[in-house]
């Protein structure tokens, strides 16, 4: 089955959870227990990537230690065409749309999609659209940042991906964001397009997690909390998304 049509048949049954690790942070070894971890808990998929220091190198060897490990769909989360793992089973092929450099936009995408095709990689479009703060992928990425009440520029970048026959729009506070995307813009963002919306950054408790659920989003994306190997978080907001309430 295509990535995809696991994503849309998993999203006819309530919101996903997706569980981020960055090659760069821990050992392939250790990649491999957080998502065997993460599965056990009721992760829906694992995305791997990281603002800086991916290298073809630590990304194959952290996505092969996770396929052994873990039978989940495994989703490259590309910073750039620079490393690009034929191990995973998909990839997101996002844009950047709020970046101030072209090669965020489009550049890295020439580059990368003959690699994508060559490798036979499931791409999966997503428009990415970066909220304040930012953190260090708003900064590496040039962003001009969405600004936190700007809800209407958020859903005008949101409906551009959707027309543009992007298949995901993806709302990111930046990993390790003290707040996450405001609530009222994942509810306006929500009502705007009909594709999924992920949302990721900052979010760290339950509580965080069913308030998103609520507001609207279909996929949430942690990834600091597994990082931080924090099983028990991790379970409270599994547990808050998959809860029927
Ligand atoms: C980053 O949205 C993700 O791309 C995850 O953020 O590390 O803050 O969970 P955290």
């Amino acid at each position: 089955m295509k990535v995809k049509d696991y994503i849309h048949e998993r999203l006819g049954h309530g919101p996903l959870h997706m569980t981020l690790l960055d090659p760069d942070k821990q050992e392939p070894e250790q990649a491999a227990e957080l998502s065997a971890m993460a599965k056990d808990l009721g992760t829906d998929a694992i995305m791997v990537g990281g603002s800086t220091d991916v290298t073809q190198e630590n990304l194959d060897a952290t996505v092969e230690a996770i396929k052994k490990s873990c039978d989940l769909p495994v989703i490259y989360f590309p910073s750039g065409a620079h490393a690009i793992s034929r191990y995973c089973d998909a990839i997101y092929f996002m844009s950047m749309l709020n970046s101030r450099s072209i090669k965020h936009v489009i550049g890295e995408q020439v580059v990368g999609a003959p690699i994508v095709k060559m490798l036979g990689l499931e791409p999966i479009s997503m428009g990415y659209i970066i909220v304040a703060p930012g953190m260090k992928v708003g900064e590496v990425g040039h962003a001009d940042v969405v600004k936190r009440d700007d809800l209407k520029g958020a859903c005008a970048y949101a409906l551009a991906a959707e027309f543009m026959g992007m298949q995901l729009v993806y709302l990111e506070a930046g990993s390790g964001a003290p707040d996450p995307v405001p609530l009222e813009m994942v509810t306006a963002v929500k009502k705007a397009i009909t594709v999924p919306l992920v949302v990721g950054g900052g979010i760290r408790k339950g509580e965080q997690a069913l308030s998103m659920k609520k507001a609207g989003a279909d996929i949430i994306v942690t990834g600091t909390i597994v990082e931080n190997c924090d099983p028990v978080c991790l379970a409270e907001i599994i547990k808050a998304i998959k809860t029927r309430s």
